[in-house]
């Protein structure tokens, strides 16, 4: 097949900037079937108009493909939609090129239809691109069927159509060059990269998109070519990372091979990396390895201290297990977080008292508090709201819908908000789902983080926060 050119456009512009990482990998795809590739970074681009006039100024792409992270904050408190910020960027291209436009990201395959409908594009891809956009540019010229792209949604005859997606395995190709995204300037203003080891998550927790995002299987990369793109990364002056897996520990032997891979690569003295993880299993000798590969903090999905809700929201470890794993932290000197999601089914003022001692007792370095649970089609917590076992009355908005539903616990009536801050008053080791500045856990125009990375802090964001409430610190350990 003559090679095509695919015009790859970041439409993000949600600041601190997170980089683009699904362009980064898409395009080696790409390349490596023989395309050209071309990037259009609306985030980075001081002039959206005038930098996509440009875009089209010469060779006419035969694909624009464009990639849709977050359809809101996800923040009950603020509930901004992202939408808009889609529908105009398709609009804006289609002020100079009349070509098939594809959507596709983690945010974009959450509602994939409303989307489409919404921007007006061509096509979309729900789950993974590298195989995907091959594909989809091979049947674009006629070489295959439509319905041999994985996972393609595309309106035929007035009736939308959907491929199953696929889950391919990773590691058929090597995904460390890094090379399309600037990622020296998303470091610069958003003190980080991303990098993934693994896709996918076989959690069970009733409310999270990650299984629907990347497939409920763990598909895992080579260790080794993970250590190839750190080291490609750090090579080019960036030495902060964040791991974009859903929890680093699920399995833990994978996490194992990466430490390995990374201390056998000579790198681990050299970076510093912040991952997700569960709180269990989390034994110490885990905690080593990543020390050793240069982990330099930990964000756990805790959610609860208290069993009840624990199980109602269908997470595998118990109370019991946050005990352990922050003695194991602490012991081993890793810096680490408990995330709490309040409000889910279940929860009571009771319940939020109980998980707001625990986690004074428990003394991790930071917590971070997400009140009111983000509703997603698809989802246990979704189909329990539909079937009636769980309260349909805490349901505020519509799961199908374009606009961000949540769910807050009818029981914890109208005080949640006053009894978080009654609760937590100024304790700067909370960032609370209304803090403003410092304390506010929304990442999204969150001024006080930009100015902090402007003035040479990196790393993970709760630790920056954690690091400039504690000036002794340097800006980055
Ligand atoms: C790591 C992570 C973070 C890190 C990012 C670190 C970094 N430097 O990259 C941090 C902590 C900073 C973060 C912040 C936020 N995050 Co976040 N994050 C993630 C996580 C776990 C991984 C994201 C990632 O990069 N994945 C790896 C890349 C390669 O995957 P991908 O982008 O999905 O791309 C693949 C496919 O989607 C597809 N694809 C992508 N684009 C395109 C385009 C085309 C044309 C095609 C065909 C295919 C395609 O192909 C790619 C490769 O196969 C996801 C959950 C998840 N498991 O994906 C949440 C997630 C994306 N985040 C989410 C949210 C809400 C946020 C925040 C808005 C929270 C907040 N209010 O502060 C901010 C936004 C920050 C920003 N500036 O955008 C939500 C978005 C949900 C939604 N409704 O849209 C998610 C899904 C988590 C969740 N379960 O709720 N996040
Ligand atoms: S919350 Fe974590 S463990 Fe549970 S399904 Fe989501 S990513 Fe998996």
């Amino acid at each position: 097949m003559k090679p095509k050119t695919v015009l790859l456009v970041n439409t993000n512009r949600m600041r601190p900037p997170v980089g683009p990482l699904a362009l980064d990998y898409i395009g080696t795809a790409l390349r490596a079937a023989g395309h050209k590739v071309r990037l259009l970074d609306l985030c980075l681009a001081p002039d959206p108009a005038e930098a996509a006039s440009r875009a089209f100024a010469g060779e006419r792409p035969d694909l624009a493909a464009l990639t849709f992270r977050n359809t809101d904050d996800c923040y009950f408190a603020s509930r901004q939609s992202f939408v808009d910020v889609l529908r105009g960027d398709v609009a804006l291209l289609r002020q100079h090129y009349d070509g098939p436009i594809v959507v596709g990201g983690g945010g974009f395959s959450l509602m994939p239809v409303p989307l489409l409908e919404h921007a007006g594009a061509d096509y979309g891809v729900c789950g993974d691109g590298e195989a995907a956009l091959p594909a989809l540019v091979r049947a674009l010229a006629g070489e295959s069927a439509l319905e041999q792209v994985p996972g393609l949604v595309w309106r035929q005859q007035g009736r939308w159509r959907r491929n199953p997606r696929a889950a391919p395995a990773l590691g058929a190709g090597s995904l460390a060059a890094r090379d399309l995204v600037d990622n020296e300037a998303y470091f610069r203003e958003g003190g980080q990269a991303g990098i993934e080891t693994k896709r996918g998550c076989p959690g069970l927790c009733v409310y999270c998109a990650d299984p629907a995002i990347k497939g409920a299987a763990s598909r895992l990369r080579p260790p080794a070519d993970v250590a190839a793109e750190l080291r490609n990364l750090r090579a080019r002056g960036i030495d902060h990372f964040h791991l974009c897996d859903s929890e680093f520990n699920l399995p833990i032997e994978h996490a194992r091979a990466v430490c390995a891979a990374i201390s056998a690569a000579s790198i681990g003295d050299r970076i510093r990396w912040y991952t997700y993880a569960c709180p269990a299993p989390f034994p110490a000798e885990l905690v080593a390895a990543m020390r050793r590969a240069g982990c330099a903090g930990v964000n756990f999905g805790v959610d609860s201290a208290t069993d009840s809700v624990l199980a109602r929201l269908g997470r595998r470890f118990r109370a019991a297990h946050l005990a352990e794993t922050a003695r194991v932290c602490r012991e081993a000197g890793m810096v680490f977080m408990f995330d709490l999601l309040l409000g889910g089914p279940g929860e009571t003022p009771e319940t939020i008292r109980e998980t707001l001692a625990a986690m004074k007792r428990l003394a991790p370095d930071r917590v971070g508090i997400s009140l009111g649970v983000r509703v997603y089609p698809g989802t246990p917590l979704a189909r329990g709201l539909a079937d009636g076992t769980v309260e349909r009355h805490g349901l505020q908005g519509d799961p199908d819908g374009l606009e961000p539903a949540f769910f807050l616990s009818p029981a914890l009536g109208g005080g949640a908000d006053a009894l978080l801050h009654e609760l937590i008053g100024r304790d700067e080791r909370f960032f609370l789902p209304s803090g403003g500045d410092a304390q506010d856990y929304n990442y999204n125009a969150n001024a006080v983080l930009q100015a902090a990375i402007r003035a040479g802090h990196r790393g993970a964001y709760w630790d920056i926060l954690r690091r400039l409430a504690n000036p002794t610190e340097p800006a980055s350990n």
